[in-house]
């Protein structure tokens, strides 16, 4: 059912009935991310924004496989959403790209998924875990598996997102168990993440794609410039000014599309005044 968007090396772009899936595709490493995996995300979200027949888009983790001889409970205990960053490249200042440079790229994949003008569903199948964890959270909703592990490892492993890996977990969590994520590094199930607010929905394995395209159907039903801008006003506060020039530019295009505007701008070319008399002024 699914078509492939884009070739790359480690995730999957894929797309169905104006859905795009994004899949990190790195289950050796509980799909853990290098610096490659981060520009190819990058290179997806740019390609799914430009995309004008997508209208929402699932982030997810490739399956483990299942070793000879492992229980169905063994086997759904390796599956991956992503486990943060490749602590097989980090290095001082980032982690290593193939030329030898720190990069600290997810931030960038962070900023695209909130400023996507599109629902963005995180379908945890498993461990969300360290940076991989700040990746669900940026998504607009989180519909995560039974088996579905949540929590940051930072201080125990030599780093921190003090972004919205910290401010936007507690706008979700609270203050106080924000930090409880944080300074115990303890990992939570997918019932206590619901409980907490993380997750939209738990839903066994087997139904979890099923159930996340369903609720990108049901979101593909409402206006997609109605979730657009209410997307950007629940970013603005958050975003300070950087979400106030989002939710503005994204009226700036509204404003573009009506009469009024087109207005201004064919008056300057006839060389006339504009007629703004013609257009309501609604209380
Ligand atoms: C996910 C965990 C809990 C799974 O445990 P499990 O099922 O027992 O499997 P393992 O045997 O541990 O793992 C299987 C194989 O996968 C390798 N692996 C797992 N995770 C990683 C990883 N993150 N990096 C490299 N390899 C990984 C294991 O080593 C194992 O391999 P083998 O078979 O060879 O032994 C468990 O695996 C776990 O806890 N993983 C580590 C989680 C973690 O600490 N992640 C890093 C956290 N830090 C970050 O994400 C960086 C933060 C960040 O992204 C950031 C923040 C702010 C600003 C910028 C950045 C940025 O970095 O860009």
């Amino acid at each position: 059912m699914w078509t492939i968007m884009h070739p790359f090396k480690e995730i999957i772009l894929e797309e169905y009935n104006g859905i795009a899936k994004v899949t990190i595709n790195r289950p050796r490493y509980r799909n853990a991310f290098t610096p490659l995996t981060t520009a190819e995300l990058s290179q997806a979200f740019s390609i799914i924004r430009e995309a004008q027949q997508i209208r929402v888009v699932l982030l997810t983790g490739a399956e483990t496989p299942r070793l000879e001889g492992q229980t169905d409970e063994e086997w759904l205990r390796t599956q991956a959403f992503c486990s943060g960053g490749d602590m097989n490249v980090k290095g001082r200042g980032g982690y290593i790209d193939e030329e030898g440079t720190p990069r600290l790229s997810v931030l960038d994949v962070q900023m695209q998924i909130r400023r996507l003008p599109k629902p963005v569903i995180a379908m945890v199948n498993g461990f969300a875990i360290g940076g991989g964890h700040v990746l669900h959270l940026v998504c607009d909703l989180t519909l995560a598996a039974e088996n579905a592990r949540f929590g940051q490892t930072g201080p125990k492993v030599g780093s921190f997102d003090a972004g919205f890996g910290a401010s936007y977990l507690a706008r979700i969590v609270g203050q106080k168990k924000a930090r409880e994520i944080w300074f115990m590094c303890r990992q939570y199930s997918a019932a206590e993440a619901e409980e907490m607010g993380m997750v939209n929905k738990v839903v066994p394995l087997a139904d979890l794609e099923k159930e996340c395209v369903a609720w990108a159907e049901h979101m593909m039903e409402l206006s997609p410039l109605a979730l657009r801008m209410i997307k950007m006003g629940l970013n603005a506060e958050l975003d300070g000014e950087a979400g106030i020039q989002q939710l503005a530019g994204d009226c700036t295009a509204l404003y573009y599309m009506l009469d009024e505007a087109q207005e201004g701008g064919r008056a300057f070319l006839e060389k006339r005044k504009p007629d703004w008399g013609k257009f309501p002024m609604i209380p």
